[in-house]
């Protein structure tokens, strides 16, 4: 079979994406409204500002926007983290980021399976942020071996998903026919059941030593738990959720409202309580679970390391010990980010954030007269565009955990983070965020140098 006769993991990742949003639709019907709200703001933010929308388009960013979507499961053993690596790299997502949510109190460490190339993000950007649960943190022995023995007799993958999988590996890819079949077999594993595996006894004992466990161990599958749009004003969703009487939080996670919007803000509504059948006796019991919900959320600039620290001293700054809770939460995010530079020039000069290079439409090649980058930019030959951020925050990811479990109470674990523990279940290494984004801003600084290497020659003839 030549490489011409398989579907590209592009459109397999779009055809997966868009099983996973109708069925998320159907099992969350507040997911639709969701949707609504964020076409509705995107709608008026581009409509009110032409320059924006001409700056996405030409980014390449525009058609992405509607169809941009994260996700979050939770898995339960290092045998469904490894096997869930190797369907996401079917449909061209690979492990991106290590994640320890144990500090804040969530038995989990996570990445983020996501496209790692500029063309891949540009053609369909799902992401999906997927949890290991870490029984080994649970101090309870009988507990933790009760679980494991759940987690041990439950297979959430079908035999034909791994047929599939082993086929696409061997053959280096998949017929359109074997896609079409492959991405109807793995949106099994997605979907919610609501009759749990255990009885209502197990639940609670596993529920009252972390309402996570109880999520993970005692379901047939890691059911998809959020579907994320993403929205050019999430302050205007925000209170167009709020008119709606949608039941959202107070705070927005991440940074505060600015000029030149920064890494990721989201807001999420809070779990639905869904009525679910334990399976006690010849009827089963029915009782109720909180896992699922709805966020919308915000992207910007990709920080530098340098700038991330930044980002990191601030927000701590702000939560302070009042913690992040606190009513005059937002103003005094907003303060403490005064010192974060909010204009463009700024950022890029300072080397806090990445930057996609490129030559305006209007360059001609007989105005090139230096070679300073900077003088380029201003010269208004070169244009630089911000790196969308397209990963995930610990502190936001721990503030979405704790209001989708629906819980308030505050644990903490005294766990150190552990990366290789992570990738050893995994079977593989995450890939590094930071390198990514760098290797995007020197390719693009590649290809305008290419340009203009190219222009000054032909002038030369
Ligand atoms: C994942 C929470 C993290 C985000 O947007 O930070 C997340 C979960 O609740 O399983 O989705
Ligand atoms: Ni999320």
């Amino acid at each position: 079979m030549t490489e011409n006769d398989f579907m590209s993991e592009h459109d397999i990742r779009t055809a997966f994406f868009q099983a996973m949003s109708q069925m998320y639709r159907t099992e969350v019907p507040l997911y639709g409204d969701l949707l609504d709200i964020v076409d509705d703001v995107n709608g008026k933010v581009l409509a009110g500002s032409p320059d924006l929308e001409l700056d996405l388009r030409r980014r390449g960013e525009l058609d992405r926007l509607g169809q941009e979507r994260h996700g979050a499961i939770r898995v339960g053993t290092a045998a469904e983290l490894s096997m869930m690596r190797r369907v996401f790299a079917v449909m061209g997502m690979h492990p991106v980021g290590y994640y320890d949510l144990s500090v804040a109190g969530v038995p989990v460490h996570s990445t983020a399976f996501r496209p790692v190339k500029l063309e891949g993000l540009n053609r369909n950007p799902f992401r999906v942020f997927t949890s290991l649960l870490r029984l080994e943190l649970i101090d309870d022995h009988a507990l933790r071996a009760e679980a494991t023995k759940l987690l041990s007799q439950r297979k959430i993958f079908t035999d034909r998903a791994i047929a599939l999988v082993e086929q696409f590996e061997r053959d280096g890819g998949l017929d359109g026919e074997s896609a079409t079949e492959f991405v109807r077999e793995v949106l099994e594993t997605f979907r919610w059941h609501s009759d749990t595996v255990v009885d209502s006894e197990t639940y609670e004992k596993l529920h009252d030593v972390h309402r996570l466990i109880a999520d993970v161990a005692c379901f047939r599958g890691p059911h998809i738990n959020h579907l994320t749009p993403r929205t050019l004003d999430i302050d205007a969703a925000q209170e167009e959720m709020q008119a709606r009487g949608i039941n959202a939080k107070d705070v927005i996670e991440g940074p505060p409202r600015r000029e030149v919007p920064i890494l990721l803000r989201q807001t999420s509504f809070k779990a639905l309580e869904e009525e679910v059948r334990f399976n006690d006796g010849a009827n089963g019991v029915m009782g109720t679970h909180t896992a699922r919900f709805g966020e919308i959320e915000q992207r910007g600039l990709a920080l530098t390391p340098k700038g991330r620290a930044l980002y990191d001293t601030l927000l701590d700054a702000a939560r302070g010990e009042e913690g992040s809770q606190a009513h005059n939460y937002e103003q005094r995010l907003q303060e403490v980010f005064a010192r974060f530079p909010d204009d463009l020039n700024t950022l890029r000069q300072e080397g806090l954030g990445y930057f996609n290079y490129r030559l305006a439409d209007s360059f001609k090649p007989d105005r090139i007269g230096v070679s300073d980058l900077e003088a380029l930019i201003a010269g208004g030959v070169v244009e630089a565009s911000p790196v969308i951020y397209e990963d995930f925050l610990p502190v936001s990811a721990a503030g979405v955990f704790q209001s989708n479990l629906g819980g308030t109470e505050q644990r903490s674990y005294s766990a150190t983070e552990a990366q290789a523990d992570f990738e050893k279940a995994l079977g593989a290494n995450v890939a590094d965020p930071f390198t990514l984004y760098e290797a995007m801003e020197a390719a693009s600084m590649a290809s305008v140098r290419a340009a203009l290497g190219a222009a000054t020659a032909s002038d030369k003839r």
